[in-house]
């Protein structure tokens, strides 16, 4: 373990996650490292954890405020959430046990667009951040932190933060040093300079993080991998969605509104998002580029396979099977994989710049084009905004793809109007179902509906579509035609009957 950490001032420091963990009080604001199942810490968060219990089981009040960069798993989130450890979360989550107590009412959570979270700290919006926990695979000769596989928040963790608990995880690849690019310091405005990533492999800044020393209050081992989920294998409802992007691509490649290896590729999370980049394995274009936040095992493969040239990234989120390939193969893509805060990898600025082809999961769209990505039956929180607003509204293609339907058809995906609004109109450029895709691009509200109905719902639901529409029209208000007391209605049937279908 002690190869890990070459500064030899700061193996005073090491000890037991249980002792660090006595560090950290009820009402602390803590910035924990982790971003979609990489970089998060895993021991640390457990010894917190049976603090919490033991306090509680003594009468007394035990909670904190976590700010990740996003997602992390369950032996952090998942742990924390189930010893009622957390009293609020921000900015992005997945965990079934944290989401289930969010919708309970018993954690406060703010969804926050990822590119804001950093600049949100800095300004001190959270208030004081008493401490930082992050995951590192090493730290120097010198003291500089090595990050893992994500780095998501971590640079700014370090900074904002009073004190600081480092978790260096043996399990993670030291030769993953190198791969990392935190930039130097941009400013704050009206001072802030640009970010110069002018394409998406330009390295700006140095391949470590780096924090006061004096800061650092503990550090603690772990070997735990990382949360490493398994993707489904591509089904034909993935693999549908996924040919008509390409299809479409093509289509622009052949009319010269797009160079012959595209623009700057961004997937979200998700099985879809994963198959669309498994699609483009068999393509016909080659040296592609990536600039997305969660690289996954579709980008993995298509640069293993020599399609994509290289790709920039705030995190690694593979399956265990990825995970292998990228251990064999580190030499070859040390060069073709970089790192980056995500106030960097989700900057509108640069996303604008590179002409980001920005590609997410939805919920639901409703009629003219308006996504919502968090909330079911617009009250219950899925996961988070997480990175799809910072790419859609800055992308030179904004692509929403989902299943026509969901719930074994109870529910249809395009609906009259969405429940909760993510994504307006305004920064949604194509919907991609397994039944079809819709370019919204140039259309008015009225010429997206029908274009809406008949490419992409589900055609169960086509009729009921068409009659509501067609009512609305008649009802006058001819830009935007709804008819609001029943324009949530289908939402209202389903949470009473269970089925969206008017029977
Ligand atoms: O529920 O698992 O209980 O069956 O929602 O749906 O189709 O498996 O889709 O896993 O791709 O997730 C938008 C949630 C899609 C995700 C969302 C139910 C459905 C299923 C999942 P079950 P699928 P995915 C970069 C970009 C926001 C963040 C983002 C997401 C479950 O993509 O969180 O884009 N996006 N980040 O049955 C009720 C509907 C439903 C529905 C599906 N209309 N109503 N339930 N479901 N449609 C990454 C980061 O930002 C970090």
């Amino acid at each position: 373990a002690a190869e890990r950490i070459l500064h030899a001032g700061l193996h005073s420091k090491i000890m037991t996650a249980e002792q660090a963990a006595e560090f950290i009080c009820d009402g602390m604001t803590l910035a924990v490292s982790g971003f979609t199942g990489a970089g998060y810490p895993k021991a640390l968060p457990t010894a917190i954890a049976e603090r919490a219990k033991v306090e509680h089981a003594a009468g007394r009040p035990f909670s904190v405020g976590v700010i990740t960069g996003a997602s992390t798993a369950p032996e952090c989130d998942g742990v924390l959430a189930a010893a009622n450890a957390i009293r609020f979360r921000s900015p992005f989550q997945s965990d079934p046990t944290l989401r289930n107590n969010i919708n309970a009412g018993n954690i406060a959570y703010q969804d926050m667009h990822l590119s804001h979270v950093e600049q949100q700290m800095r300004q001190g919006f959270y208030g004081q951040f008493d401490f930082a926990i992050i995951e590192a695979s090493a730290i120097t000769e010198d003291g500089k932190i090595i990050p893992a596989m994500g780095i998501g928040h971590a640079n700014e963790a370090v900074k904002v933060a009073q004190k600081i608990i480092i978790e260096i995880n043996l399990a993670q690849n030291i030769k993953l040093n190198g791969m990392h690019d935190v930039q130097a310091d941009i400013g704050t405005p009206p001072f802030r300079k640009p970010i110069n990533i002018l394409h998406p492999f330009d390295r700006i800044g140095v391949p470590y993080i780096d924090c006061d020393l004096d800061k650092i209050v503990a550090i603690v081992f772990t070997d735990a991998g990382d949360r490493n989920s398994k993707f489904a294998e591509p089904d034909e409802m993935s693999k549908r969605i996924a040919a008509q992007i390409i299809d479409f691509f093509s289509h622009e490649v052949k009319a010269g509104r797009l160079p012959k290896n595209l623009l700057p590729l961004q997937s979200g999370v998700g099985n879809v998002a994963n198959a669309v980049l498994a699609g483009l394995m068999d393509s016909p274009f080659d040296d592609l580029l990536g600039y997305t936040e969660v690289l996954q095992d579709g980008m993995l493969d298509l640069i293993i396979a020599g399609k994509m040239k290289c790709a920039s990234a705030t995190a690694l989120s593979f399956s265990p099977d990825a995970l292998q390939r990228f251990n064999d193969n580190i030499d070859f893509l040390r060069d073709k994989i970089v790192l980056r805060p995500m106030e960097f990898t989700n900057s509108p600025e640069v996303i604008r710049r590179l002409g980001v082809i920005g590609m997410n999961a939805m919920i639901e769209a409703d009629l003219y084009g308006n996504v919502n990505s968090t909330h079911i039956m617009g009250t219950k929180m899925m996961n988070g905004i997480g990175g799809s607003g910072d790419f859609t509204r800055n992308a030179f293609f904004s692509f929403f793809v989902s299943p026509s339907v969901a719930k074994d058809g109870a529910i249809s995906c395009i609906v009259p109007m969405v429940s909760h609004h993510d994504h307006t109109e305004h920064d949604v450029m194509f919907i991609v179902t397994e039944q079809g895709m819709a370019d919204l691009r140039g259309k008015s509200p009225r010429q997206r509906a029908r274009l809406i109905i008949d490419n992409c719902a589900h055609p169960d639901y086509r009729d009921q579509l068409h009659d509501y529409f067609d009512r609305a029209e008649k009802a006058g208000g001819l830009h935007t035609p709804h008819l609001l007391n029943e324009a949530l209605s289908w939402h209202q049937r389903f949470v009473e009957t269970g089925d969206m279908r008017v029977k």
